[in-house]
């Protein structure tokens, strides 16, 4: 359980009542409120089964009013909530730590529009990202962001995480593309800030409080999002590279190269891909090398852009950035590739339990980090590797060890953090700051910071309830 692993003690909120379930079973009916022991487990464990709570009960709301009554009945009796999307977080923010009722947003998953001239799709937070993306792509656009969640992570909580993911470094991130949304304070109270406009400066943006406040600040119920068009043409190269100097200047190349039809540029090292390809049982379409880097373009012309990929492939041969490499237009084949990147961040857990972290550092300082672990571990670790999104500064670095153990927990923390901030960097990149890394929050944020953070949350959640012991330090 979180709070014995984690030593949290649970705050005073109130327990939950039969009469509680009773007032839930009137507004949702019986199916949709969950208290079987076995029915609400998987809703209480995280996806990387480092975290587990106590809830008893798991709501499933089908409208923003079903959440606006939920929210106001629980502001009113101090009963805690946590709000889930699709569960596939990795900071412990989707789940419970002691018997927060969740509120589950699968069953809000509907479409309510999308304006084919200017990309605005409007749909209700539980949609799952993968069903958005197939259906906008029926209409010549896609989604402006892609993980390797995408099959179960629903846009509410790529919003409320602010996920950042495979293609930011085309399309931006969520405080972008996101044009507007519809989210349920802690009272209750709906704010409707659900417009499709590119253009609205009529007063404070408050859209962007809820984006990136993991479920702390208010449920998002609606989303309005900016679809880009669907590339006519998409290529992508997969490549052998011997150090990560030469990613470097391989990085800068593709981006004048390429320039605008580079859609995405990820890298992973040596053991990141063989043990994927190895525990997934996947085929690697070329051979063993110390890097690997993949880059896609995004762009209206197959010929011109598979010429400049190739030609790219070609000039960086000669110049010895690229040892060896695949270009390839293929959906399946660059399926293939992409499901190799995709699948690292699962591929690990086989091997036993995995330490993840998810830092921002300036480009130059990008890798370092690993061999700095693997020589402060030795031994205690079975693989120490780095692999993610070049172009955006970010590194997943995962730990895998035979069991957990705090020994190497407390070699690793606060050690990587600090590492971390020595060369300004962010503790958390793209995943947010959840359960598991409140403590660390002040390596990327100050006091005075902390403290603007700790009023928003009590203007907008004044007894606390949203997703309690997530994101913000306690005081004392
Ligand atoms: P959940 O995990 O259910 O919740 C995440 C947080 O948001 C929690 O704090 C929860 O309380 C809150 N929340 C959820 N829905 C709502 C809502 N409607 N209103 C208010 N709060 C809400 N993340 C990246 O950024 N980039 C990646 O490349 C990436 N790749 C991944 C690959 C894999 C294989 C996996 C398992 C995860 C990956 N993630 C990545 C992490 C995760 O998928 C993202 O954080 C994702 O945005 C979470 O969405 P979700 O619907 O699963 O949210
Ligand atoms: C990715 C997935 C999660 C991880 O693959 O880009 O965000 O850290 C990660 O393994
Ligand atoms: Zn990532």
């Amino acid at each position: 359980l979180s709070a014995e692993k984690y030593n949290v003690k649970r705050k005073n909120y109130a327990n939950v009542h039969n009469s509680d379930i009773n007032y839930f079973k009137s507004i949702l009916g019986e199916e949709r409120v969950l208290t079987d022991k076995d029915e609400v487990m998987p809703f209480n464990t995280d996806w990387l089964r480092s975290c587990r709570g106590q809830s008893q009960v798991v709501l499933k709301p089908k409208s923003t009013e079903e959440v606006s009554q939920i929210l106001s009945y629980c502001n009113k009796k101090c009963l805690a909530v946590c709000p889930q999307g699709g569960n596939t977080g990795l900071v412990g923010g989707s789940v419970p730590v002691y018997d927060e009722i969740v509120i589950n947003l699968m069953l809000m998953n509907k479409i309510i529009s999308l304006d084919e001239i200017s990309g605005a799709l409007v749909c209700e937070s539980g949609c799952v990202l993968e069903n958005l993306d197939t259906y906008v792509r029926e209409h010549n656009l896609i989604m402006p962001l892609d993980l390797g969640a995408k099959g179960s992570c629903q846009i509410g909580g790529n919003i409320s995480t602010n996920a950042g993911g495979l293609r930011l470094l085309r399309y931006g991130n969520l405080h972008g593309s996101v044009l507007g949304l519809e989210a349920v304070k802690a009272d209750g109270t709906v704010i409707d800030c659900l417009r499709s406009l590119k253009k609205d400066n009529t007063g404070y943006h408050l859209k962007h409080l809820f984006i990136g406040s993991e479920g702390t600040l208010g449920v998002v119920t609606k989303v309005a999002i900016h679809c880009p068009v669907l590339p006519k043409a998409v290529t992508l190269g997969f490549f052998g590279v011997k150090s990560f100097e030469n990613i470097l200047e391989l990085y800068n190349s593709a981006k004048s190269s390429l320039g605008e039809i580079l859609s995405a540029f990820e890298m992973a090292d040596n053991t990141a891909i063989t043990h994927t390809v190895k525990n997934l049982n996947l085929t690697n379409p070329i051979a063993d090398y110390p890097f690997y880097v993949l880059v896609e373009t995004h762009g209206s012309n197959e010929v011109h852009d598979g010429e400049k990929l190739s030609s790219f492939l070609e000039k960086e041969m000669q110049s010895g950035l690229i040892l060896d490499g695949t270009v390839t237009s293929e959906p399946a084949k660059m399926h293939s590739i992409w499901n190799i990147r995709e699948s690292i961040a699962a591929s690990f857990l086989v091997e036993g339990y995995v330490f993840k972290y998810d830092v921002s550092l300036p480009q130059k300082h990008y890798y370092e980090i690993v061999p700095k672990l693997k020589q402060r571990l030795g031994d205690k670790a079975s693989s120490v590797i780095g692999y993610g999104h070049v172009g955006d500064g970010n590194i997943h670095i995962n730990v895998t060890v035979p069991q957990y153990n705090k020994e190497v927990l407390s070699l690793l923390e606060p050690f990587i953090f600090e590492e971390v901030s020595k060369v300004k960097g962010s503790v958390s990149a793209e995943h947010g700051i959840g359960f598991r890394k409140p403590q660390f929050i002040h390596f990327s944020k100050d006091s005075t910071t902390l403290d603007l953070m700790r009023d928003l949350k009590q203007l907008m959640d004044p007894n606390g309830i949203l997703n309690p012991y997530k994101v913000l330090p306690d005081t004392n």
